[in-house]
């Protein structure tokens, strides 16, 4: 890991508040991988999931490489109905208890979300530490946070998710979660102080987050107001959303065979063939059930999604499931109120270098019409790619002649920074200007300049 967190930190608005003691990892980190044990429950009874078991089985071990655990055992168990006492049911608790006291299993991790209940009686039956598929999410992107702002968005999640959670009386395990509060015996009242403690650092973090996010709205705004077009990339993790934008701009952006290499959002000008410019935004992956709470933290790390003129949906069609993928990546646009109708979308259809055929592969595809076959490694498709972004961005944005008299200077001011200035001729009235502007842009624009324009689209407005 490149980027590690920082220990102390002596900006203004966090001096004497110690960064690293918050109680933002579950598991500890020693010298030797903790030896983990996978609990994969396969559910019968539930038809929501259109991804295969074994896809969901491999992309879980995925999620615990990605922290580096020394994983000993990789189950998948069957469960033809949920327990509410333990999830699994009691013959597997046991089965498992033995495998894990025989392989000396310290962690067991279960894919599935875990009430507080289960989640206790699981570590009392089976006599480890365990942790869920949210807690293994909010571990990773603990692990990568990198910016400020990332950092304190996890340790929200984290609380929340801890707070919810604050309905157990503490065993043993308390002395492994660490720090903060949770040392102290159990019963009533050492709950009661923990739930006060975790209220007071949730609102201490909210006031914190609120701060730095004005601050980079601050300094966001010269970037916002650029009248180039926002493309945003956006993707099941690993789909190649990186290596695309570091292709298409240049940039060095990690990219890595490993879930959730990035987390924050990088952005970059690129000049498209026809020599429009745009900028280029990469963000964090989505994936299947990625906790609520941390979508909701990093809206605001999202915001180039939110606000783009044009998304890339990258997809890694070499991957069997990258259907039911797409779908999960379609469930979190819908969370962060994007969808087609809102913001046009490019399927960007990646990887085709791993397909015995190719694009051509790609293409005869069910669904494949509305994407471009691309490999972000070999470059193929990219030519493709780029005309359809200058397509799908001339649809979109819309020309405008307007006059403006010469004593509204600032209204000229505004054209300028705003829009894309086409043509520009001084006559008597004023300067007739001819201009470009951008889907982000309209609406502040027609509110200004309705009753001036004279051609272009909605002369009536
Ligand atoms: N063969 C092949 N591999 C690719 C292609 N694009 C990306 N990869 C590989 O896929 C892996 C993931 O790529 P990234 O670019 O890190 O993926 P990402 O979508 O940014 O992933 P996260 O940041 O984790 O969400 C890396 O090992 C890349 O080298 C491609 O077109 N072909
Ligand atoms: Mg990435």
């Amino acid at each position: 890991m490149t980027t590690k967190r920082k220990k102390e930190d002596k900006s203004p608005e966090t001096e004497g508040v110690e960064f690293a003691r918050g109680p933002n990892a579950f598991i500890e980190r020693r010298r030797k991988a903790t030896r983990t044990a996978l609990v994969c429950p396969e559910v019968k009874s539930r038809q929501d999931r259109t991804s295969s078991i074994e896809a969901r089985q491999a992309e879980f071990a995925s999620l615990a490489h990605a922290i580096h655990l020394d994983v000993v055992a990789d189950e998948l168990v069957p469960v033809r109905e949920i327990k509410p006492a333990t999830y699994i049911g009691g013959g597997q608790v046991e089965a498992l208890a033995q495998m894990i006291e025989e392989r000396d299993v310290e962690l067991v991790l279960v894919d599935a979300s875990l009430t507080p209940i289960q989640q206790r009686n699981l570590e009392r039956g089976l006599g480890a530490k365990v942790l869920d598929r949210t807690a293994l999410i909010l571990e990773i992107f603990g692990e990568r946070a990198a910016t400020r702002e990332g950092v304190l968005q996890v340790e929200l999640a984290h609380l929340n998710y801890q707070r919810s959670r604050l309905v157990r009386s503490w065993t043993h395990l308390e002395r492994q979660r660490g720090g903060f509060g949770f040392i102290g015996g159990p019963g009533e009242t050492q709950i009661e102080a923990d739930r006060r403690q975790l209220r007071e650092r949730i609102a201490l973090l909210e006031r914190r987050i609120d701060k730095v996010r004005r601050t980079r709205e601050q300094q966001r705004k010269p970037r916002n107001a650029v009248p180039y077009p926002l493309v945003a990339l956006v993707g099941y993790t690993n789909a190649g959303k990186s290596t695309l934008f570091n292709r298409m701009t240049g940039a060095q952006v990690m990219a890595k065979d490993l879930l959730f290499a990035t987390l924050d959002t990088s952005v970059r000008k690129v000049e498209l063939p026809h020599g429009k410019e745009v900028i280029l935004s990469d963000t964090v992956g989505f994936i299947a059930d990625l906790p609520t709470d941390l979508v909701a933290a990093f809206r605001a790390t999202l915001e180039e999604v939110v606000t783009a003129d044009l998304i890339l949906h990258v997809r890694d069609v070499s991957n069997p499931d990258h259907e039911a993928q797409a779908s999960e990546v379609k469930l979190v646009l819908d969370e962060l109120g994007v969808s087609s109708e809102t913001t046009p979308i490019i399927e960007v259809w990646n990887k085709v270098d791993l397909l015995a055929d190719g694009v051509d592969g790609v293409m005869a595809m069910p669904g494949a019409r509305s994407g471009v076959g691309v490999s972000a490694v070999t470059g193929a498709g990219l030519p493709e790619l780029a005309h359809e972004i200058e397509m799908a961005l001339a649809e979109n944005s819309r020309e405008y002649e307007l006059i403006v008299p010469h004593e509204d200077g600032e209204g000229a001011g505004w054209l300028h920074r705003n829009t894309e200035v086409l043509q520009r001729v001084e006559g008597e009235s004023g300067t007739t200007f001819r201009i470009r502007v951008e889907p982000r842009f309209k609406s502040g624009f027609l509110e200004r300049f309705s009753g001036r324009i004279v051609a272009g689209e909605n002369i009536a407005a």
